[in-house]
């Protein structure tokens, strides 16, 4: 069966690993076409070229740092002028930066989450609505995350940032209310992807430690998730999913083998 989907102009904010890519070759696998933002320029083209020639995508890639506001009205401005507004956006960029108690942690970590996580997602959201609304249809997928509705130690200034999120999701989807614009969270729990060797600054054996012994999702679920939100129908809004592993029962609760 055709994907609703199939045909429609997407654009993936981080899909230059984990969640957004998988999201990313999801899409594309259901008939759309992408536009992939990142920082690294080369992983972005890889993954290009491998949809393009995998699925006959159009795969277009720019390097854009969601951070930048003038960076992401530029090229929006330039994407619009050439393809008008795309049919999605998913505001997937995002990272943690450390676990330190409050007291003890570093300010510039709490500003790359802060404005990486809240403030890109805002710019990217700003640069796109208009267009979406005046056309009178469009599709936002933020991803928030499991942090967005419980708080653990060392997680308090990430966790603050996908209680944001959370908030710019409810309240986005009020402020379109009577358009044909629909903004859609979904928030999983542990997925297994470069977020742990980021935010631990590129400790590996501390990052694997993470997901020892449990079975945490991995990003292809995520992006299973998100296709079944984007192709529900026009007058659906799957408005707001949390996503788990079956392993995990909470943010607190992780089942790990033999424990
Ligand atoms: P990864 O580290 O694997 O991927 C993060 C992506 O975000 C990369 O493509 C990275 O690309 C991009 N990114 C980071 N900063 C910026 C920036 N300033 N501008 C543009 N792109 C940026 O992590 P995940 O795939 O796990 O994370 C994706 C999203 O999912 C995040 O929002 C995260 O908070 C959320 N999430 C993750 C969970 C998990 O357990 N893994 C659970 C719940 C939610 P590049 O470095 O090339 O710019
Ligand atoms: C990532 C999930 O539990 O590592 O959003 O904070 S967690």
């Amino acid at each position: 069966m055709t994907a609703r989907i199939a045909g429609q102009l997407a654009l993936v904010t981080g899909a230059s690993a984990g969640i957004g890519e998988a999201i990313a070759r999801r899409m594309a696998r259901d008939g759309a076409n992408l536009v992939l933002w990142a920082r690294r320029s080369d992983r972005l083209a890889q993954l290009a070229e491998e949809i393009a020639s995998t699925t006959g995508a159009n795969v277009q890639t720019c390097v854009v740092d969601v951070r930048d506001h003038e960076a992401v009205v530029a090229e929006a401005d330039r994407l619009m002028a050439v393809t008008g507004a795309p049919d999605i956006v998913i505001n997937n960029a995002g990272l943690a930066a450390g676990m330190a108690l409050v007291q003890d942690a570093d300010v510039d970590d709490w500003n790359r989450m802060i404005d990486t996580n809240v403030k890109g997602l805002l710019f990217v959201t700003r640069a796109f609505l208009p267009a979406m609304i005046a056309r009178d249809s469009g599709h936002v997928v933020n991803i928030g995350s499991i942090a967005g509705r419980q708080v653990y130690p060392g997680g308090s200034v990430y966790c603050a940032s996908k209680y944001a999120v959370q908030a710019l999701t409810e309240g986005s989807n009020l402020d379109v209310l009577g358009t044909g614009v629909r903004v859609s969270g979904v928030n999983p729990g542990m997925v297994e992807t470069e977020f742990s060797l980021v935010r631990f600054g590129g400790d590996a054996a501390r990052a694997r430690a993470v997901y020892e012994g449990t079975h945490p999702l991995q990003p292809e679920d995520v992006a299973e998730v998100v296709s079944f939100v984007l192709n529900a129908p026009p007058h659906i809004n799957v408005a707001d999913v949390i996503v788990l592993s079956n392993s995990q029962g909470s943010i607190h609760h992780i089942h790990r083998d033999g424990g």
